[in-house]
């Protein structure tokens, strides 16, 4: 069997039942090419980061799993991302944390900078993998009674501004270097277990607290500030401080980028439908592809019918150009390789399907009231051969087309990850 030749045959028919419905594979996959999702650290190694105290993930963020080959160093990291890329078709882009500092001994959030990341902007550079950047609001003495910028105290609420401003920095720096935005996500943990007694004055900290923070301009050419919002957290169920409203309100008033993660609506609210209404109002958006399951927002991102909108709504909306999409999962029960591997993969093969809708026909039949030849259309299209395009589409990029990149990962996984022990992995 031929499995190179019979991809392309494949290939080959599908495209003619795409053309039979008015779509033209190759403009989709010249559109393709240029999608760049940005690939999250944080899988590779639990969030545990490189600050070097091996301390417990806190503020609401958990990882569950004890699979073993966690990323303990820079360089293992770097190597597990290297694999992790050459499975995935495209140029994409990594989104680091601030605990991933090279810190060559103790150094506080607050006194981070540039020299900490230039091993990471060398690395992305040769690597040509362009960066993102997010401070580090959790796993830290000073967040540790669930507070940080909305922090009654003054002198904590200084020490995170000034983590912020640090980070602003390290990221305009990233930017600069690698003649792209680099963009800055803020997630903020603070809220409450319980029904607090005031909501209002946290949020009049949280707001005085970003302001002092983006105080300083910065050319949009290098960074650009996103803000993400959260219904609630674990040990924060009552209350969030940087709730929705909170943060469109924020972002709408302050032109930053609105952070949209899947996981953190009520499980009945989607983010897919969202999209169109605040791309109304924020210049841009970010997206943290995740998948909820129940209470966790953090699953690995499967193909999923919300997968589908999600991308089905940028497409549609004409959006790719200012909507950021990046992934927010931490799975450490499976193969953490993997984990980037699938999640990615399914991104982009959600794109894929998304650009190779008939989106005019639907809409032409949704504007003639045909609704039963729109929900008729929208049915058959699910089961087209997407598969057949996905498959040629990395075949033709270099990369291992339908589950064979998983003997890639095996092979990784007996050569380096089984060599690896670590006793601090969470059960
Ligand atoms: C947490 C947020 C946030 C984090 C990462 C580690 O609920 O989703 O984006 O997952 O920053
Ligand atoms: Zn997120």
């Amino acid at each position: 069997m031929n499995r190179a030749g019979n991809i392309e045959k494949a290939f080959e028919l599908a495209r003619e039942d795409y053309q039979a419905i008015g779509v033209d594979v190759d403009s989709a996959l010249q559109r393709m090419r240029d999608v760049e999702i940005s690939v999250h650290c944080w899988q590779g190694d639990d969030v545990k980061g490189f600050e070097g105290d091996d301390g417990a993930l806190g503020n609401g963020l958990a990882v569950t799993g004890n699979f073993p080959g966690r990323a303990r160093t820079i360089d293992e990291l770097q190597s597990d991302l290297e694999l992790a890329y050459s499975l995935i078709p495209g140029n994409h882009r990594l989104n680091l944390h601030a605990l991933y500092g090279d810190f060559k001994s103790r150094v506080d959030r607050d006194e981070i900078e540039v020299e900490h990341f230039q091993g990471w902007i060398d690395w992305a550079r040769d690597q040509k993998i362009r960066l993102d950047f997010n401070p580090s609001y959790f796993s830290h003495p000073n967040a540790a009674d669930g507070f940080t910028l909305a922090h009654a105290d003054s002198g904590i609420r200084q020490f995170w501004i000034d983590h912020g401003i640090a980070c602003r920095k390290i990221a305009a720096a990233m930017g600069a270097a690698q003649n792209n935005p680099c963009i800055n996500n803020f997630w903020v943990p603070d809220g409450y277990k319980d029904v607090p007694a005031d909501r209002k004055a946290p949020r009049e900290r949280l707001a005085a607290s970003l302001d002092s923070i983006f105080a300083t301009e910065y050319p949009a050419e290098h960074t650009l500030d996103a803000v993400e919002c959260k219904l609630f957290g674990i040990g924060s169920e009552s209350y969030v401080v940087g709730s929705h409203e909170f943060y469109m309100g924020y972002a709408m008033s302050r032109n930053k980028v609105l952070c949209l993660d899947a996981g953190h609506f009520h499980p009945t609210e989607t983010i897919s439908d969202k999209i169109s209404a605040v791309m109304m109002y924020v210049p841009e958006l970010l997206l943290h592809v995740s998948r909820g399951v129940r209470w966790d927002s953090d699953h690995v991102v499967t193909y999923s019918d919300e997968l589908q909108s999600i991308m089905q709504e940028v497409v549609r909306g004409d959006y790719l150009g200012r909507v950021h999409i990046g992934l927010d999962f931490f799975d450490a029960s499976i193969n953490r390789v993997a984990a980037w591997a699938i999640g990615t993969r399914n991104a982009l093969k959600a794109v894929l399907a998304a650009l190779l809708e008939p989106t005019e026909q639907l809409r032409k039949l949704e504007l003639e009231g045909d609704l039963t030849g729109r929900l008729a259309l929208i049915e058959e299209q699910k089961t087209l051969p997407l598969g057949a395009v996905w498959n040629h589409y990395c075949q033709s990029v270099g990369v291992p087309a339908g589950s064979d990149w998983l003997e890639n990962v095996r092979e990784y996984e007996s050569k380096v990850l089984s060599q690896r022990s670590d006793s601090s992995a969470l059960v």
